[in-house]
């Protein structure tokens, strides 16, 4: 099986995507997501100009070494644009193996673990009242559990919750904006903490103690603060706190994990197994949180999740609306095999990107499963694709009240 062409599709239905499509001498095409939300060309670049022509002629079957030949023979290793890359390609090749053996991917990982994939869903608000709808909401969508994410008094705008509405004329999730320069928001650790915890004590009131909620730092406290907030927040028991701290220092969670026992989850923005060396072999965090798009794929992702079984660590793999479908779709065939399963993140996508991507995965009562089709089960309509061409879309950039630039 032969790779004779390798193109690189950057559309923007809705928002910006980056997926590359390998063909075979036998006419099948596999596909690979390469998504990195506002930097989506440096991708492209580097797949376009600097793997692609690496690809004509290799046998699509060989995947580990594809991927050892891509991640060694660069000599430069790592980083956010590379793992994407070769996430891309791993991913392409997975879907051109199991489309041949005419099974799903998840057969091919060992099969069916679990009869469905737990998802959570995303609940914000403004305000209180607007977030106890939005709670609702996703439980009139079917989710089991969810992410709470909330305004804070004298913060104009916060991750989490949109500014305006998203697609599908809800106050959606979407944080990339189609602006020429990011936009800013203004940050405040003291107002935060200080909210946090009220708005946990008015969702468990509402809720009651079943329902498992989650929420997302989003890398912008010091290992201190923190562990201030994990302890503050036990009482509501929360399923987990992501990106607590900037989580490239993995040192600095030993200090929050002495001090509370909230779950913790991190890793979205890791791209190798090496970022958790430390949280790993020191059970420093609960949840490992990549993508399968920013971390090399299925064959590094997997290696990562086998590591972290031993240490009773589980996934949590990253599934915002920046993951395309076919990403997605990556992410539901490992959860589906894998032993040390946790959550999965789900934000449906926007109708015109449907539109674009075709899928054979589904949510149901709470559920995710990624279908029965051979492959990957996604697949990209070109023609629909053209009619969304890329539109530059930045994340915020986030400044303390005295101007200093913070974590976003
Ligand atoms: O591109 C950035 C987003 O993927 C990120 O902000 C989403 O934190 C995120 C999450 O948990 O989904
Ligand atoms: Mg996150």
């Amino acid at each position: 099986m032969q790779i004779v062409a390798a193109d690189v599709i950057v559309t923007s239905p809705g928002r910006n995507f980056v997926t590359l499509a390998i063909t075979t001498d036998d006419g099948l095409v596999g596909y690979g997501d390469a998504t990195l939300n506002g930097r989506e060309l440096a991708v492209r670049s580097y797949l376009a100009d600097h793997v692609v022509p690496l690809l004509i002629g290799r046998d699509a079957h060989r995947i580990e070494d594809t991927w050892q030949y891509l991640h060694r023979g660069a000599y430069w290793r790592r980083g956010p644009v590379t793992m994407a890359a070769i996430a891309a390609v791993d991913v392409a090749l997975w879907d051109l193996k199991a489309q041949v053996a005419g099974l799903p991917l998840y057969q091919l990982l060992g099969g069916a673990s679990r009869t469905g994939i737990r998802a959570y869903g995303h609940a914000s608000g403004r305000d209180l009242p607007e977030l106890l709808d939005s709670v609702r909401a996703r439980q009139d969508d079917g989710f089991t559990a969810i992410r709470v994410q909330s305004g804070v008094p004298g913060l104009e705008a916060i991750y989490g919750i949109s500014a305006s509405p998203d697609a599908t004329g809800g106050l959606g999730y979407e944080p990339a904006r189609r602006h020429p320069l990011p936009t800013e928001e203004t940050w405040d650790t003291r107002a935060y903490l200080r909210h946090m915890p009220t708005v946990f004590d008015a969702v468990r009131n509402e809720f009651g103690p079943e329902l498992p909620l989650l929420h997302d730092v989003h890398h912008r406290l010091t290992p201190i603060e923190a562990a201030k907030l994990g302890k503050a927040l036990e009482p509501y028991d929360l399923f987990w706190l992501e990106d607590c701290t900037p989580a490239e220092n993995q040192e600095s969670l030993r200090l929050v994990r002495q001090h509370t026992t909230t779950p913790l989850a991190i890793g979205e923005v890791f791209n190798a197994s090496v970022d958790y060396h430390t949280l790993i072999r020191e059970q420093l965090i609960d949840y490992v949180r990549s993508a399968v798009t920013h971390t090399g794929g299925i064959t590094a992702m997997r290696k990562l999740f086998d590591l972290a079984a031993q240490y009773q660590i589980k996934t949590g793999i990253h599934g915002p609306s920046d993951i395309s479908p076919v990403g997605m779709a990556a992410a539901l065939h490992l959860d589906l095999a894998i032993h040390n399963f946790g959550i999965q993140e789900f934000t449906p996508h926007s109708a015109e990107t449907y539109e674009v991507f075709r899928r054979s995965y589904t949510f149901e009562d709470g559920y995710l499963h990624p279908g029965e089709e051979p492959g990957l089960g996604v697949t990209l309509d070109r023609e629909a694709a053209a009619r969304f061409p890329y539109d530059p879309a930045y994340l915020p950039v986030n400044r303390l009240r005295d101007g200093t630039v913070h974590d976003w």
